[in-house]
């Protein structure tokens, strides 16, 4: 908990001058973070009340961590040889949601076992009807304005944890809950992948830095259903070939999307997408698939991104599937790290990746996580 905020009245003159520190506050500041004082810490944080300071507590707290502290991990990392200059920062414990919220099978032990019972039984992609897919609508429309929001809010010098605690509190604000928390024991509740990193990576106490490339990976649980999505976000200055890279990822997406329909066949889409990447001489990851999304997180079908793969089964209307593709500077070869979640390139070379939830339609399809003009950002315009 945090301490007491000290009011130090006979400062009050030039602390007039100062604004909260909390987000969004923007009320005149004439307390003192008491943390803050103590190590000198210059700005020391000023904040317009007791409420604001708790408020903004478990972002604030973190500021008062050295860098050195902030890289004190776990020893499963000694003498680990890392593929790129990437390393790993403190993660904090796990986060937890208010009563009220409806949580997933895997929330409490961490096993999914609606979706290990489904694999077992080897069942068939489900067809979502009108009530199912209305409630994936709706969530997919939350999904988009908390990518968004994390979109807007990635900076340099902001760490991945604090944008992890910004997701996490939207999605609850929301009613929902964060998908990944605890999933297989994931400690997070978004994946946030920087440059090298190909998908999973877990927010820490790293400081973005500019020029970094980071996807933020986001999945909701609303009502019983999951929608799942992900972007990359330049940070600061990123050079060409980054840029080319994240441009070419999003264009493998909308070239396997644009051949959704029924009866055609899932393994299709790998070609087109491997096609598009070698052509901008960029590889496709093959360990980690799209697949089926809805009352599983992970469900039928696997969807693989690479070309000429063996994929089981045809796009019938009712689906309801992610595409993500993974691309690549380097190899197409990946690497874990020892906190058996952070996957990286084998090379050190970044990875880009985009994801939307997909419903295939009598005539298409429908992108439930696509932009809408009623999204955040243009809210906030608004407002
Ligand atoms: S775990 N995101 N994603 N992603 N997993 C925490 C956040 C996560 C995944 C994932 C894409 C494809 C497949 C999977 C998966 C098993 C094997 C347990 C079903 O975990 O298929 O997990
Ligand atoms: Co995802
Ligand atoms: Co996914």
């Amino acid at each position: 908990m945090s301490d007491t905020i000290t009011s130090n009245t006979t400062a009050s003159t030039t602390a007039e001058k100062e604004i909260c520190s909390t987000p969004n506050c923007g009320k005149p500041a004439n307390l003192h973070c008491p943390t803050c004082e103590k190590l000198n810490l210059k700005p020391v944080s000023n904040f317009c009340s007791q409420d604001c300071f708790k408020l903004f507590w478990p972002i604030h707290k973190l500021s008062h961590l050295t860098i050195d502290e902030a890289k004190q991990v776990s020893s499963a990392f000694n003498g680990f040889k890392f593929t790129g200059k990437l390393r790993p920062y403190k993660i904090t414990p796990r986060r937890t949601v208010p009563a009220g919220i409806q949580l997933p099978d895997y929330a409490i032990d961490s096993v999914p076992h609606s979706e290990r019972a489904a694999d077992r039984r080897n069942t068939p992609i489900p067809i979502h009807n009108k009530e199912e897919i209305e409630i994936m609508r709706e969530l997919a429309r939350m999904s988009r304005e908390v990518l968004d929001l994390a979109g807007q809010v990635a900076k340099v010098g902001m760490t991945t944890e604090e944008l992890d605690i910004i997701v996490h509190n939207a999605i609850i604000e929301r009613g929902a809950y964060p998908s990944p928390l605890n999933y297989c024991g994931f400690p997070k509740s978004c994946c946030t992948s920087i440059n090298e990193v190909i998908c999973h990576g877990i927010p820490d106490l790293r400081p973005l830095q500019d020029g970094d490339i980071v996807n933020v990976d986001v999945t909701l649980y609303w009502k019983g259903f999951h929608v799942d999505l992900n972007e990359t976000f330049l940070i600061g200055n990123v050079d060409e070939a980054g840029q080319k890279l994240v441009r070419v990822a999003y264009e493998c997406l909308e070239k396997a999307m644009a051949i959704l329909k029924p009866g055609v066949m899932y393994r299709e889409l790998g070609d087109v997408i491997q096609k598009h990447a070698n052509q901008n001489g960029l590889s496709v990851v093959k360990s980690y698939c799209g697949h089926g999304v809805g009352r599983l997180f992970h469900g039928n079908p696997t969807i693989p991104h690479y070309g000429k793969n063996k994929a089981v089964g045809t796009m019938k209307s009712g689906h309801i599937i992610t595409i993500e593709p993974m691309i690549n500077e380097g190899t197409w070869n990946d690497d874990m790290w020892p906190d058996d979640w952070t996957a990286v390139t084998k090379d050190g070379k970044r990875s880009a990746q985009f994801e939307h939830t997909i419903l295939i339609t009598d005539t298409g399809y429908e992108v439930l996580t696509k932009r809408t003009v009623g999204s955040y950002i243009d809210r906030l315009k608004k407002e």
